[in-house]
């Protein structure tokens, strides 16, 4: 396993949830502490070059883990599940900007928030306009290796795929080697009754961790059992990126050192 943490540049929202701000100093942090690689959060593909972000990395001997676009949503409010037309269109030009990204560093994108609310809307109208763009941004992603990683999202920030459960069953649905899902321990905690035994049931979809414990803030900070979720990715030999997702609290560095200190202690 890999050890992420989660990052994004000095302009984005204050609700977007990373560890660490401004992009140049976070890679080279995340590695002084002990990471081996950063899960950078965009609101536009355009916020760093390729040739900028490989110079970073390279100098910092870092990896990206995943490119995660939640800010996507939360700060340009656009969704896979919008009915506009040319929402929806700014939706997969910002996805094709992420995948051409990921292409070149890490392999992966996320979707979270950014598959939008139901907000009273009729269910399979939502499920047909997610169906519609997951399967337009994988063949997309196909084209350039790149992996797209769902996220279940507790019911208090998004009322579309809570749980592990419901995820698999419209990953089932999708049916594509390039659609994966990507549990969050602090999401678990909340719409899962058993997180090791759900990691167990959804196997064959997990593809990458997010952590934080169960008030957000640095895994062992609260009460989150952590040897249930690593005995449970040990059974399933799960093999991939846990990235560090939590509250900058009580600061960013204090709370991106103590997380990489518990997990490299017992885990990682
Ligand atoms: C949101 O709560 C979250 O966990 C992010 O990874 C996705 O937007
Ligand atoms: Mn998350």
């Amino acid at each position: 396993m890999k050890l992420g943490v989660a990052i994004a540049s000095d302009n984005a929202l204050p609700s977007a949830f990373v560890v660490m701000r401004g992009l140049e100093k976070s890679i080279k942090k995340a590695h002084e502490y002990g990471y081996d690689g950063v899960e950078l959060a965009l609101k536009d593909p355009g916020e760093i070059t390729h040739q900028e972000l490989g110079r970073l990395l390279k100098d910092n001997h870092m990896e990206v883990s995943a490119i995660s676009s939640g800010q996507v949503y939360a700060a340009r409010g656009l969704m896979f599940t919008d009915e506009d037309k040319e929402r929806r269109e700014e939706v997969y030009k910002a996805f094709q900007g992420f995948i051409d990204l990921a292409s070149e560093f890490g392999g992966l994108v996320n979707i979270g928030r950014v598959r939008g609310q139901i907000a009273g809307r009729d269910k399979n109208l939502c499920e047909t306009l997610f169906l519609d763009m997951a399967n337009r941004v994988a063949d997309y992603a196909e084209t350039k290796g790149v992996t797209l990683i769902l996220e279940p999202v507790n019911r208090y920030e998004i009322d579309y795929i809570n749980n592990l459960d419901q995820c698999t069953e419209l990953l089932d649905k999708i049916n594509r080697k390039n659609f994966m899902m990507m549990p969050d321990v602090f999401h678990m905690n909340i719409e899962d009754a058993h997180i090791g035994e759900a990691l167990i049931r959804n196997q064959k979809y997990v593809k990458y961790i997010h952590l934080a414990s169960s008030q957000r803030h640095a895994p062992g900070d609260g009460h989150l059992d952590f040897d249930d979720v690593f005995s449970a990715l040990g059974k399933i030999k799960y093999d991939g990126w846990c990235t560090v997702e939590c509250l900058p609290y009580p600061d960013p560095d204090t709370a991106a050192k103590r997380a990489v200190e518990f997990l490299r202690a017992k885990y990682i």
